[in-house]
């Protein structure tokens, strides 16, 4: 049997609105705000240029269940430009666009196959044969049952793909969207899982390939990278993945040594050296700086600078550079220094680090219930618990050294 060459994309998040980030120059604004678009402008200009046999799209194609009418306008656009071009395209919504949703009705051109809410087939005649997809569209904002037994064993040689959007099981922050296991997957013997939910680009297995291609531009300060899709071409033997880049505005950390630094103009040099070398590779970046190896008394000197301040006279020292960095956050690090801490410094450092993040969740409880913190708060999650640790050690650090 001959390959197929398809596109399998997921989490276009069209109309994201990139909330707490009015703080960016208009232009730079006006770039982020319209992100999510021009990066599914590149995956349909893409597919016009290439012509695969056909697109999947699995799930999250709006940011809000109300889809933003510009994002829909934009998707109709997309869909019927692939449409003149008789490339097909499967997709299913997920719980971001979930159908219980209100919005205003835009109808898709007949190139687009999208799943209901139940677990269907769909057979499409590709010009190397038969292919059958096997997926649904969530009904409802959360899907707390394994939908992924419903879906039908293949039961011939020809082609089956699997569209999925959800998380595997035991993710304990996921456990409501579609929970699946890997071997459930491998036992219904398709020759590839498109799967959607989950935005950092992972491969769960190969032959046959389980895959999350992430989503094609980062929203926030932890969808960091390079963000894409995959064209895959599969066949009965193999199966090749190539990564498509698409993000417009890349999220990341830029760590700046301070190590040998006296002055801050030096910091400053070094600053512009290392972001103007990023840029280079990534372009339009909105970035967490991190100084690494502050000795003691630098450290001290840049804490006690507002934080405000400190980001204010970055940016502008930036601001001529070719591409448009922002830098949303900056973070200390110091040398470490263990022998000077006090005893009890010492035991609260190694007590924060032995908490488990139930333990960060029930410390938190209060901040996280109140009805007007709550709104402006990230999840708490392994990467918020490992900063949140970091920090606090880092404080007592500061304050509690041995014979004070
Ligand atoms: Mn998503």
């Amino acid at each position: 049997m001959e390959s197929i060459r398809f596109i399998h994309t997921a989490d276009l998040h069209l109309g994201s609105p990139f909330i707490g980030m009015r703080d960016l120059q208009k232009e730079q604004w006006q770039k982020l705000k319209d992100s999510t678009l021009e990066a599914f402008d590149r995956l349909i200009n893409y597919a016009l240029k290439t012509k695969p046999d056909f697109v999947l799209i699995v799930g999250d194609i709006y940011d809000g269940e109300d889809r933003n009418i510009r994002a829909q306008a934009r998707f109709q656009k997309g869909m019927q430009q692939l449409a003149n071009q008789k490339i097909p395209v499967i997709m299913c919504y997920g719980n971001h666009d979930h159908l219980s949703g209100n919005w205003t009705r835009f109808e898709l051109p007949e190139n687009v196959h999208a799943f209901d809410d139940t677990v269907s087939q769909f057979k499409l005649a590709t010009a190397s044969g038969p292919v059958t997809f096997t997926g649904f569209s969530y009904g409802k904002r959360h899907i707390s049952e394994s939908m992924v037994k419903q879906y039908p064993v293949a039961q011939n040689q020809e082609y089956h793909i699997g569209l999925l959007h959800g998380s595997l099981e035991g993710d304990s922050t996921h456990a409501v969207y579609a929970p699946f296991k890997k071997e459930q997957l491998l036992s219904k013997q398709y020759d590839y899982w498109a799967l959607g939910h989950i935005h950092k680009r992972q491969e769960l297995a190969n032959e046959p390939a389980i895959v999350y291609p992430g989503n094609i531009q980062g929203r926030h300060r932890k969808e960091t990278g390079v963000k894409g899709f995959y064209e895959v071409t599969l066949s009965k033997a193999t199966t090749q993945l190539a990564f498509i880049p698409t993000s417009v505005v890349q999220f990341d950390r830029v760590a700046v040594s301070a190590k040998g630094i006296v002055h801050m103009n030096e910091l400053i040099e070094a600053c512009q050296d290392k972001l103007s070398l990023f840029t280079q590779g990534a372009g339009a970046a909105i970035i967490e700086l991190v100084f690494t190896e502050l000795d003691q008394e630098s450290f001290q000197l840049l804490a006690e600078i507002p934080e405000s301040e400190l980001l204010e006279m970055l940016r502008e020292s930036i601001a001529e550079m070719e591409w448009f960095v922002w830098i949303q956050s900056i973070q200390l690090q110091q040398v470490e220094q263990d022998s000077e801490l006090s005893p009890i410094g010492a035991t609260l450092i190694e007590t924060i680090e032995s908490w488990e993040i139930d333990n960060w969740k029930a410390i938190l409880k209060d901040l996280y219930r109140h009805p007007k913190s709550s709104r402006f708060l990230e999840a708490v999650d392994d990467q918020t618990v490992g900063e949140l640790q970091l920090a606090t050690a880092q404080k007592i650090r500061r304050r509690m050294q041995a014979g004070e």
